[in-house]
C-alpha cells in the first residue's frame, strides 16, 4: 500500500494511496472552497486514533498475518503503537462480542476483527460466516464505533494464503486502512 499527500489546485490538499488487494487507486480530497458543496472525509492520518484489533486464532496460520498487516499498517498511517490494542478469541464466532465490549469501552475510535472461515463439509462455514458478519456489522450499527470486517471466507485454503499477504494483498491491511478512513469520517461528521 502506498500513500501520497499532494497540493490541490484548488489550494487544499489530496490524499492519494493504493491498495494492493483490491487493485484500486483513492483519494481524498479538500478543496476548502466554502462554493462548493463540500464533500466529509477526515483523510487517512492515523495520528492520535486508538484501534483495537480483535483476531480469531481458528486458521493461526492465516490470521497471524491479518493480525499483522493490520498493525504494522496502522503504524504505517501513524497510529502510535501505544494506541493499539490487540486480542484473540477462539474463532470467528466469537469476533462480534470481543469487538461489541472494546467499542462500548469508550476508549477506541474503531475496532477492526479479523478472521479465515474456509469452507468444508459441513454447514458449519454457513454458520460461522453469517454469525460473524451479521454479529460485526450489529456492532457498528448499534455502537456508531466504526468496525471493520477483516474475516476471510474462503473456499479454500489458498485463496485464503493469497488473502492474508500473498498475492492478492492482505485484508488485515485494507482494514487498518478502512478503520483509520471511517474514524476520521465519524469525526469529520460530528464535528461538521
Ligand atoms: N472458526 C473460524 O474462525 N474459522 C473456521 O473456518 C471455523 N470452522 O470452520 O469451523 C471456525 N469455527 C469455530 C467457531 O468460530 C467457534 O469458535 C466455535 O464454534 C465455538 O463457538
Amino acid at each position: 500500500m502506498q500513500q501520497m499527500i499532494s497540493a490541490d489546485t484548488l489550494g487544499g490538499s489530496v490524499y492519494t494511496w493504493h491498495g494492493a488487494r483490491t487493485g484500486m487507486t483513492s483519494q481524498l480530497r479538500y478543496t476548502g472552497d466554502e462554493s462548493l458543496p463540500q464533500e466529509l472525509n477526515g483523510g487517512i492520518d492515523g495520528a492520535g486514533l486508538r484501534v483495537a484489533v480483535v483476531a480469531a486464532r481458528f486458521n493461526h496460520v492465516i490470521t497471524k498475518n491479518l493480525m499483522e498487516g493490520a498493525v504494522s499498517t496502522l503504524t504505517q498511517y501513524g497510529v502510535r503503537d501505544g494506541d493499539i490494542s490487540t486480542a484473540w478469541v477462539p474463532g470467528s464466532f466469537e469476533l462480534p462480542v470481543a469487538a461489541k465490549t472494546f467499542a462500548e469501552s469508550g476508549r477506541y475510535d474503531a475496532v477492526i476483527c479479523l478472521g479465515a472461515v474456509i469452507r468444508g463439509e459441513t454447514s458449519h462455514y454457513d454458520m460461522v460466516c453469517n454469525q460473524a458478519a451479521s454479529g460485526i456489522a450489529a456492532v457498528g450499527r448499534e455502537t456508531g464505533i466504526p468496525t471493520m470486517f477483516g474475516v476471510l471466507t474462503t473456499e479454500n485454503l489458498e485463496q485464503a494464503i493469497n488473502r492474508s499477504g500473498g498475492k492478492v494483498g492482505n485484508l488485515g491491511s485494507d482494514c487498518a486502512v478502512g478503520a483509520i478512513e471511517s474514524a476520521r469520517l465519524m469525526q469529520a461528521i460530528k464535528t461538521g
